[in-house]
This record gives structure tokens, sequence and C-alpha cells, in this order.
């Protein structure tokens, strides 16, 4: 169904002031797709409209604090401002245009969002990517883009300049800083004197809007290509009750502005729903921190990994009520029963599960209406229709398991990846009869709950990072010591899983002290590559078990740390 945004989306005037779930929508569903979608125009603009005419409250669009006094106050009207401001200096100083890629790693600062919606305005195809990157890891990105821009701060300014001869599509940087540096240009002084006239394009919904890297079992990251339509989904009706987000709401997500889960939680669905985006700068993540900051301020939605969950309920306190918290809602990794018990006996708060991948955003949620089922992730979320198959693509009966898998035939669902960016073997790889195949292991029950019983591959998922056991591996075997090495997941009580490296040593280190070059390999493998990859657990094996044509068994390894052998 082609029609314009707003025949359909009559959905953004009918949020003000009322709860999502409470917004009847006769008039559009789950599934319609306009032919032209714009998130800054037509979702963006409309609450800068909004708030021009007097129709929304005095609460801001954006409110980002440093922990050391430093806040930022946007509505959306000045929001629109700089984002216009910003798609000028991408279009006019950088000279990038529609369907050029650019590098967007930067921490949480605001400029983040300004860039991020700057590049929708201009279809500047944006990258979001982790400050904890290293050198080898930008190259890696940069040269798979061919990228032609990169904005990113003074920490990666010098890796990012000592490779740029190594980059030859990369014509334009920019540096969010207060200082200057030579070869790049200076965001925070353009964003000033840009002109704030622009006009946005008119994308197709279809049009490529950001590229995901994520990790595979085998090699190093794909590139996840999303189109416009990724940022429909908190439009539709079903998954506005996820959160159940209104204008006057205060919600904080804690994701690294590299993964998907800031692109929506962070972005694209509270800003829907014209509420406030609270963003912590937390360059160092820090639970106390945390929980001064729901104590402190007036946030009422929040929204993070489990990991973080259990990371705050380590600390020490029997019970806490954090005076205007309300909802709090979680995804990216598994969610134990015992996490969203815990949670509720001490805070409480229900915990409400989510999940999704870099290739789908959402694709099953306990929306906040309905009834918690521990152990499971929820229902299926429109427009996706999620079913768990078998290896040929058929749907399995309930309480089976098999793959979790979305439908791709006869329609693709609008808010799926579109492929992996010049790579249709692995595109197709994932391809399953009529499905798309998530790799992930499901059940589904009668009343159409899924549970989440594990990977199908050997991706590894450490407190919500999604890591592949070649890219530790590949970083390992640049360190002398190593011979060979095989990388698992491991279970662990607060992460979920963590990155275990079982190594065999060259003979001239066999001899070395092992807590010592554990500490050693560790530090090897930070300083290589995104820290959070890092085996938090080592174990020196003499070798490793193999195929007979040589192919190391990681499912054997992987068994026996879960401790089925
Ligand atoms: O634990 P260590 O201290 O030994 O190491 C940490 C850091 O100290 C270290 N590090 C960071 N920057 C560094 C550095 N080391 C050297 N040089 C640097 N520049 O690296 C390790 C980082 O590990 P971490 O981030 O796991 O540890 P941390 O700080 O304890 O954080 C815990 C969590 C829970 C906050 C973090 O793991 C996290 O944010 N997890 C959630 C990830 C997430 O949002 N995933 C969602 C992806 S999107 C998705 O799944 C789709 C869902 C719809």
């Amino acid at each position: 169904i082609h029609k314009s945004f707003h025949n359909i989306h009559p959905a953004p005037s009918q949020l003000r002031c009322r709860s999502l779930s409470e917004v009847g929508a006769p008039r559009w569903n789950d599934y319609e797709v306009p032919e032209e979608f714009n998130f800054a125009s037509c979702v963006l603009d409309y609450w800068a409209q909004m708030e021009k005419e007097g129709k929304r409250g005095p609460n801001p669009a954006f409110w980002w604090v440093n922990g050391q006094g430093d806040e930022v106050k946007w509505s959306f009207r000045e929001i629109a401002d700089l984002t216009r401001r910003t798609a000028n200096i991408l279009t006019q100083t950088c000279g990038l245009q529609q369907g050029d890629l650019l590098a967007l790693i930067l921490p949480r600062v605001p400029e983040w969002w300004l860039v991020a919606v700057g590049c929708m305005r201009t279809g500047i195809i944006f990258m979001p990517a982790t400050i904890m990157l290293k050198a080898k890891d930008i190259l890696y990105r940069l040269q798979m883009s061919k990228a032609k821009g990169i904005v990113t701060t003074d920490t990666l300014a010098s890796d990012v300049d000592s490779m740029a001869s190594e980059c030859p599509s990369l014509k334009t940087k920019l540096l969010v800083s207060d200082h200057s540096r030579e070869g790049w240009l200076d965001f925070r002084s353009l964003v000033k004197s840009a002109s704030p006239e622009h006009t946005c394009i008119k994308s197709k919904t279809m049009d490529p809007m950001v590229i995901f890297f994520t990790s595979g079992t085998t090699g190093f990251p794909k590139m996840a290509k999303h189109s416009h339509g990724l940022a429909l989904q908190p439009s539709f009706p079903t998954s506005r009750k996820i959160r159940s987000l209104k204008t006057s709401d205060v919600s904080w997500c804690l994701s690294d502005s590299g993964w998907i889960l800031a692109t929506m939680g962070t972005l694209v669905e509270p800003w829907t729903a014209g509420c406030t985006v609270f963003i912590h700068h937390l360059p160092q993540f820090d639970t106390k921190v945390i929980i001064q900051a729901l104590l402190k301020y007036p946030i009422n939605q929040f929204y993070g990994a489990p990991s973080i969950f259990r990371m705050i309920l380590q600390q020490d306190f029997t019970s806490i009520r954090f005076p205007a918290l309300e909802h709090c809602c979680t995804g990216g990794e598994v969610l134990w029963p015992k996490d969203q018990e815990e949670w509720k006996r001490r805070t409480g708060l229900l915990l409400y599960n989510v999940y999704g991948q870099s290739e789908t955003g959402i694709i099953c949620a306990t929306l906040r209406e309905m009834k918690i089922k521990p152990g499971f992730l929820g229902k299926a979320s429109p427009p996706y229709d999620v079913q768990v198959i078998d290896d040929k693509g058929s749907i399995l009966p309930p309480n089976t398991e098999g793959n979790i898998g979305i439908r791709i035939k006869p329609a693709r669902p609008v808010t799926l990846f579109m492929c992996y960016e010049g790579n249709p073997e692995k595109t197709a790889e994932v391809e399953c009869g009529d499905f798309f195949n998530t790799g992930d292991r499901g059940m589904m029950d009668e009343e159409g709950y899924i549970c989440f019983l594990g990977r199908s591959d050997d991706i590894i998922n450490a407190s919500g990072y999604r890591i592949g056991p070649a890219e530790v591996e590949s970083a390992l075997m640049e360190h002398p010591a190593v011979a060979e090495s095989a990388v698992v997941s491991s279970p662990d009580p607060i992460r979920g899983e963590v990155v275990k490296a079982f190594i065999v040593l060259t003979p001239q280190f066999l001899s070395h002290d092992k807590d010592q070059l554990t500490k050693e390999l560790q530090d090897h493998v930070k300083s290589v590559t995104a820290p959070y990859k890092y085996p938090r657990k080592v174990e020196f094996v003499p070798d490793l078990p193999k195929t007979i044509t040589g192919k190391i068994k990681r499912k054997e390894l992987q068994k026996k740390e879960k401790g089925q052998m």
C-alpha cells in the first residue's frame, strides 16, 4: 500500500498528551508502508511544528548531562534547526551527497544525534560504531564501506590520520572537539555558522538510511544495511505499545551509540512518541552513577541490556525506590527469570523483555499491556511474522525447538535489513525458504510467546555484545605467545556469557607465568581490537580438539564450558 506518510500516519497528532496505548489507529495498521518516508521531516519536524503551535508541553526533546555539571537541553525546534545546519555542513562543507557513506564514531555526545538526523535529512547513509574501536577495526570499516566521510573525536583522530592513506575513498573528516586539528573540519564551529535553511530530501521508504556492522560466526563484521523503513517501526501500533511512550515521558536508554539499540532506543522510538530523550555521557560504565541518575532525574522509562540490570542488583541495597521510574525494558541478550524476580523484589518494578538483532530492530516483545511470562521474550512484534522453523523453512508446531525465523515471502517486512552490503552470498545464506533465519534457536508456546534457547552458530553474546570468535582469535594470533587459539562462549552469572579463549602456546612461552601471560594476552586483545571483545577467561591447553580435516571442534569446547561433558 503506497500512501504518503501523513495519510496513513495521522498518529503523531493523536499522540499528544495521551498514552500511546490509548490512541486508536483506525486508519492505519502494522503493515502499511508509505512510498516516501523520512524520519526527520515526517516525525521530528512534525514535533517542532507542534511546539511552535503551542501543542506540545515544555519538556525538552533532548536532555544531556555529563555528571560534571554540564547540561544540554534542546526542544524539537532547536533540534530541527541544528540538524538542518548539520545537513548543510555535510552536503555543502563536506561535499557529501545522498547515498554516500559516513562513519559516525562518537561517544554519547549531543553531536551524535545531530549528525544522525543530519544524515537522514540529506540521504547520507550513516554507519554508527562504538568509540571502543581500535585503529584496525576502523580501517576495516572504512575500507569495507568505502566511506567518504568520518565523524569522530580527539581520541580516534590520530588513528584515522595514521591510516588515511589506505582509505582512498575517505575525503572528509569532521572532528567533534573543543580543539581544532589539522586536516579536520571543526564541527562545533561549523554548526554555529551554518545556515539553518535546508530542505529535507524526499526519501523513498526503501532508500538506504543506516548501516550497522554486525559480527558473524566466521570472518569479520558484515554490513547490515537498513532503509528509512527501519525508522517506521515505532510508528506501528503494536510497536508503540512496547513501552507505551507518551510526550511527557523521560526515556533513558543506556546503549552505547554504536548499536542499533541506540539508534532506535535513544532517537527514533522516543522521538516518534514526542518524549524526552535523557542521556548521560557515561564515558565509563558505572553502576553507582546510574543509580544516582535514576534517583535524581525524573526518568520514568529505563531501557538497557540485562547485564546492566544485573550489575545494578549487585549493588549493596536490599530495596530501593526510584521516585519517577515506571517502566523498565531490557533487550540485547538473555534475560533470566531470576533477574525479573529480583528486580521486582528490590525495586518494586516489572522488567519487560524485548528481542531483536542489528538486522531487524525489535522482533519480539512483551508489550506493556501483556502478562510477563518469565523465561519468554514475548510475542512477535508486527510487522514481523515470527515463526519457529526447521532447517528447510517449514513451520514447526508449538513447543518444538527450532530456528527463530521472520517471514520474508511473499513480502519482506519494511523494517528488516535490506542486505549485507556487498555480500550477496551472506545475504542469501540467512534466507531459509520463506523466512529470514535469525540464527537463534527458540520455541513458541500455544499462546504465541517465544523463548530463546541459544545460538545455532558460534557467535558469542557477552553482556549484549555480539562477538564473532574469529575476530578475537585473529587478535590473539598477533601475539607471539599464541600458536593456536579457539574462542568460545562461557557462561557467566552477571554478563550472561563471556569470551573464553583456549590457547596453545608457542614453545618459547611455555614456561612463562600463566597469570601474567593471561593478563598480557587480555591487554593485547584490548589494544588491537575493541576491548569489549577481550577474553575474560583464558585456558592454556596442549592442543585443540580437531576434526580429521584439521578444523577446530568449537562445539566440543563449547559443550565443555556449559558443563555438558
Ligand atoms: O571489564 P574491564 O574493565 O576489564 O574492561 C572493560 C573496559 O574497562 C575496557 N575498555 C573500555 N575502553 C577501553 C578499554 N580498555 C582499553 N582501552 C579502552 N579504550 O574494555 C572492557 C569493556 O567491556 P564492557 O563494555 O563489557 O564492560 P563494562 O564497562 O563493565 O560494561 C558493562 C555493560 C553491561 C554496560 C556493557 O557490557 C554494555 O553496554 N552492554 C550492552 C551492549 C548493548 O547495548 N547491546 C545491544 C546491542 S543491539 C541489539 O542487541 C539489538 C537489540 C534490539
